[in-house]
């Protein structure tokens, strides 16, 4: 089993177990949601079934532990703690290397599979180096097929002090390195900004992006950032980003 810091969701490729067994919420639970529906409410790690076989295990808030967000159920997809996890990483490289319910291309399939099946909400909860958290709600968010460029679909925002930084990553595809498929005619996005993400032309939240200690006027928008709230010079401490689904 592999684990870091930056990506407490990871796992690996389990044997699949089920074959043509109907899959079922409680022996087999599509997300967060379905897990406490089983009974199990607290936070921690759970094995959930996305794309209905495939185990992959990931970080559920319940919202019971202190930093929790309030009513619980979320399906947490990215978890940027600490800088132990590069996400500057080529598309085939991450394919090959994770399964995991977060925004890189192994993990992008397991969010289009959840989201083609109910409707989520996003919640992203931001922390600086002084301590201070805010959020930022989406009443929708949706990933589309790898055929689709694995496009993000994210509306309906709600402000909890760190303003609207997905707004430019809204109705894009996802780039790496070595797949361009951004907006901006001049530059790859990924590779100007080293990192992986819904890039338009190019951002305004960076979060998978090297990973920066603070301010550091020196990296100008290369660190992980949310423009809104502290501008394009400052990596922040804490960037997490979890969906749930809505009646
Ligand atoms: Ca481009």
């Amino acid at each position: 089993m592999f684990w870091a810091a930056d990506m407490v969701f990871l796992g690996l490729v389990l044997p699949l177990l089920v074959g043509s067994t109907p899959v079922s919420q409680e022996l087999f639970p599509t997300d967060c949601s379905d897990v406490y529906a089983n009974g199990q409410t607290l936070s921690g790690v759970y094995t959930i079934y996305p794309a209905g076989e495939t185990p992959v295990q990931v970080y559920c808030d319940m919202g019971c532990l202190i930093n929790d967000s309030q009513d619980g159920r979320w399906t947490v997809f990215q978890r940027r703690m600490d800088g132990s996890v590069n996400f500057y990483r080529p598309w085939n490289f991450i394919i090959t290397f994770i399964t995991c319910v977060c925004p890189t291309p192994s993990g992008l399939e397991n969010l289009y599979q959840l989201t083609r099946k109910r409707k989520y909400e996003l919640r992203v909860d931001l922390q600086d180096f002084e301590g201070l958290t805010v959020n930022a709600r989406y009443s929708f968010f949706s990933v589309k097929s790898e055929t689709e460029g694995y496009k993000l679909h994210v509306t309906g925002f709600v402000n909890g002090g760190a303003g609207d930084s997905m707004y430019e990553s809204n109705r894009q595809k996802f780039s790496t390195l070595d797949k361009d498929q951004d907006t901006h005619k001049e530059l790859n996005c990924a590779r100007s900004f080293l990192g992986g993400f819904w890039y338009g032309a190019c951002h305004y939240a960076n979060p998978n992006e090297i990973y920066l200690w603070g301010c550091d006027g020196t990296h100008y928008t290369i660190g992980n950032v949310w423009y809104h709230w502290k501008g394009y010079d400052y990596g922040l401490k804490n960037i997490i980003m979890k969906i749930r689904p809505v009646a």
